[in-house]
């Protein structure tokens, strides 16, 4: 397969300033009429001719420029292309293309496919193509108008971008309904929904005074679901307007839930097509984190509209331009939402779990590539989170103000074009009279930086000195690195915990940035009559890993009185990680466990204080998650590391059984499940309790937990009770899944978490018990949320029997990817990832893993996406 490279970019040839499209739906035979009204690019060098529109998968029927049909020998029908070989290059001219498609054998769920029975669309990033020919690259933007005829019955309900222009009936019980979108917009922001479904409806008035209606489409059994989605829309429309000053554009904004989607959701101009997954929520159906991530998702794509449709990206490779930024939009909205510290410490344990696991693997690229074979193989962790890090950092040193100036003149000076990373610093740049040079790096430099960090008190001068040096490990391709420009937020603490003032050339303050720009660089603090305590990286203000000697003591200090949330929450998890790593080596040594009572001390304070936020304080409960230990491993070794937290909360739980009791009746009440937060920190921390509790493996936890699954009214609370049961061989786990099964078979959203439950357990038969859902009748392997749900779950989430040594989890996925290879290419590679860590493993392992790859790179019909990502992974 080919490697497409940023080097190569050049500008279109041609131009399509308007398209006109004409559906006549049919589930496997749909008829496409496109007619492109194209010219030359007066920014393209001339250099050929030819027209090669981009085409995949589609049936010609027919050619026609200004009015005369084509003959076969006026143009070349390829698999990937079809190009005229003369079109006019000194006046527009029209073409009209027929062609049919058939989206019920479109399984790949790219361009325009079937779900359940609605006919739906995904055209980013190139899906495009699969609906018809066309210059299917995002630089080139134009005005869509668009006709879709359907059955009434089937499709009752026609929907495309921008404005209804026209409806009218058509004979034998069909009828069609005309769209125009008076934006400009590549074809991958292109959408059309047709099927049977109810609308729930809004409006929401802008801030200059506009009335917008809301639609939101769904099947009639999930009408009842839509009211949280519907408000978290209109709270990101508000917060769009107040933060950014971005007001909405057209008349009219809908979003449609489907069942299948590859992604969570895709910002189609005026048409959202989500995954239902981040649509659907009632008390009993969704957690208190679905909740979450239902008002992200939403907030996430409603800012595309302007971080991304208003203004888009050249390339495909300047894709964090869009994500990056907009992740980082939808991150402050639902911190402003509900708890800054809750969703910063949420986000930044993703960041570090899994993004820093891509950047320190084989699939490690920068969040702007430079190559790629498969596009839709680079929406990764890196371009959308650390990308979101990086645009966090550029709010740091401008600060908010001066981080809006830039963004203000980045919309104004490029509404209505595809521009490039470079244009947004840029813009940033100009709107403050700065400049960003050594910055700009993080853009094409992949990998974690590691900051060292020492520290020299002088007793006599009074001043501390702080080194500060920076690295960063190899990457494929990047075998050396220049320094970074690194944001380093810092405070100090006195002895008593009070706030040290910070006096550095003369400025005293509480809190400040140091700008690491050097490999190694030493900060002098002045004025202080005894050494400090160091909090460093507050709010992790930059995505590095920081090293910095610290004893148990310091940690627990931090712990309990570091003002900056992040910092106290994070001294908590580095005292676990190193009580966890003490376990590890005697678990290795043959030697007997015993907890440190500092960790016992530190929990009982963390569980007596209830002074504040209840959410925070079950984060601050929560011990180091498995994939977070493996990440500080140099081997990887999984049975010790899921021992040694287990014995960890095990003991925990024993020793201060009676405050985890305690907490847990205090805070359970039979609640409704009403997403206020008062009710969310309630059900996080007792929630946290139980989880606790359940280690302790006796009758009486059991029996609480079964009261709570039985008795719950809203689904936080009973899958909270159930996880506490899964994890056990009494008698009441059996019993509860099967009752959680029979209770909620028809909510196809409840049973994805029915099926990773059992395939995230720790008990010893949980592969068998994978194996067997495999075959269950609800299992899917052409329904995405199904496989990740199942296949994901226990090859991502369950280290302890994917890792098995006897490699049948790393056989088992990869039968199932090259199962997926041919139904959904993209999910396939996605399941991939699972054994692209190879290298951090024992030899053993190491040598199962690599087969299972090789096995698949041998495969006859690979995937451009598949491929990429095994062969990556093995090189
Ligand atoms: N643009 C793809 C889905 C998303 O990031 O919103
Ligand atoms: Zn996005």
């Amino acid at each position: 397969p080919q490697t497409v490279f940023l080097k190569d970019y050049t500008p279109p040839e041609y131009l399509i300033d308007q398209v006109e499209l004409n559906f006549d739906l049919d589930e496997q035979r749909t008829q496409v009429r496109s007619t492109l009204s194209l010219r030359r690019n007066p920014q393209s060098p001339d250099s050929s001719a030819a027209l090669k529109l981009l085409g995949e998968e589609l049936q010609l029927v027919s050619i026609a420029i200004d009015g005369q049909l084509l003959e076969a020998s006026q143009y070349l029908l390829g698999e990937e292309a079809l190009t005229i070989y003369e079109v006019s290059q000194d006046r527009p001219f029209q073409i009209v293309i027929e062609n049919i498609i058939n989206p019920q054998a479109n399984t790949a769920l790219e361009g325009l496919y079937l779900s359940s029975s609605m006919l739906c669309t995904q055209c980013e990033a190139q899906g495009f193509r699969k609906i018809t020919w066309f210059l299917d690259r995002p630089d080139v933007m134009s005005r869509f108008k668009t006709t879709l005829i359907g059955d009434k019955s089937k499709y009752p309900v026609l929907l495309s971008n921008g404005n209804k222009v026209g409806q009218g009936e058509l004979e034998n019980n069909r009828h069609w309904v005309s769209w125009e979108d008076p934006f400009a917009k590549p074809c991958y922001l292109f959408a059309l929904v047709a099927g049977l479904l109810e609308c729930v409806a809004d409006d929401f008035t802008t801030m200059s005074g506009r009335r917008i209606a809301l639609e939101i489409f769904v099947e009639k059994h999930n009408v009842d679901k839509c009211d949280h989605a519907m408000q978290s829309l209109k709270n990101a429309m508000r917060w769009d307007e107040e933060t950014y000053g971005r007001e909405y554009d057209l008349d009219l904004y809908m979003i449609v839930a489907v069942d299948h989607f590859n992604m969570g959701a895709m910002e189609n101009k005026g048409l959202n097509v989500f995954n239902t997954k981040f649509v659907l929520a009632r008390p009993d159906t969704a957690t208190d984190s679905d909740y979450e991530h239902i008002e992200g998702v939403i907030g996430h794509e409603y800012f595309h509209n302007w971080s991304g449709n208003r203004i888009t990206c050249r390339d495909w490779f300047q894709l964090s331009l869009k994500e990056g930024f907009t992740v980082f939009r939808d991150q402050q909205f639902s911190g402003d939402r509900s708890s800054p510290a809750v969703k910063r410490i949420e986000d930044v344990n993703a960041l570090r779990t899994r993004q820093f696991a891509e950047d320190a693997g084989p699939l490690s690229h920068p969040i702007r590539p430079e190559a790629y074979i498969e596009i839709n193989n680079f929406y990764t962790l890196t371009v959308y989170e650390k990308g979101a890090e990086v645009v966090r950092m550029l709010h740091t040193l401008l600060g908010a103000a001066g981080f809006r100036k830039g963004c203000d003149l980045y919309f104004q000076r490029h509404d209505g074009q595809a521009v490039t990373c470079e244009d947004f610093v840029k813009a940033l740049e100009d709107a403050n009279g700065v400049e960003l040079n050594q910055f700009r790096r993080w853009y094409s430099q992949a990998g974690t930086p590691v900051l060292t960090v020492s520290q020299r008190y002088d007793a006599e001068s009074q001043q501390l000195h702080l080194t500060i040096q920076q690295s960063c490990p190899p990457t494929p391709n990047q075998p050396v690195k220049a320094p970074l420009h690194i944001p380093v937020k810092l405070g100090l603490l006195a002895a008593d915990g009070s706030v040290a003032p910070i006096i550095c050339n003369g400025s005293s303050q509480s809190e400040m940035i140091l700008n690491v720009t050097e490999a190694e660089q030493t900060f002098s603090f002045d004025q202080l009559v005894q050494p400090p305590v160091v909090s460093l990286l507050r709010g992790f203000s930059a995505p590095v890993t920081l090293k910095i000697e610290r004893s148990p003591d310091e940690l627990a200090f931090l712990l309990r009185h570091d003002s900056d949330t992040f910092n106290r929450w994070e001294a908590g998890q580095q005292l676990a990680v190193q009580v966890i790593f003490k376990l590890i080596d005697a678990i290795e040594l043959g030697r007997p466990l015993q907890l440190q009572p500092v960790i016992v001390e530190a929990y009982r304070s963390v569980l007596t204080d209830s002074s504040g936020d209840l959410s925070y304080q079950a984060l601050l409960l929560a011990l180091p998650e498995e994939s977070y230990l493996s990440g500080q491993m140099a081997i990887i070794d999984v049975e010790a590391i899921h021992q040694a937290r287990e014995f960890v909360k095990k003991t925990l739980a024993e020793q201060l059984h009676a405050e985890f009791k305690q907490l847990y009746i205090q805070h359970h009440r039979d609640e409704s499940g009403s997403f206020d937060a008062g009710a969310v920190g309630r059900r996080r921390l007792k929630n946290a309790c139980l989880s606790y509790l359940s280690k302790l493996e006796n009758d009486d936890i059991y029996h609480i937990a079964e009261q709570q699954f039985y008795s719950a009214r809203n689904m936080t609370d009973q899958l909270a009770a159930l996880s506490a049961i899964v994890n056990s061989n009494h008698p009441a786990k059996a019993r509860s899944l099967d009752s959680f099964y029979v209770q909620w078979r028809q909510e196809s959203l409840v049973i994805d978490k029915w099926f990773t439950l059992q395939a995230t357990s720790s008990m010893p038969n949980t592969f068998a018990t994978v194996q067997a859902l495999m075959k269950h009748s609800a299992f899917d392997m052409k329904t995405p949320n199904r496989v990740r749900s199942l296949i994901g779950a226990f090859s991502q989430a369950n280290p302890l029997h994917f890792h098995a040594q006897n490699g049948e989890g790393y056989r088992f996925l990869a039968d199932q990817v090259l199962a997926l290879n041919t139904l959904n290419p993209q999910i396939a590679s996605r399941m991939v990832t699972g054994l692209a860590q190879w290298r951090r493993y024992d030899a053993a392992r190491q040598g199962l893993m690599k087969q299972q790859l090789q096995r698949i790179v041998a495969t006859e019909h690979l995937s451009k996406d598949v491929y990429e990502i095994a062969s990556k992974s093995l090189a």
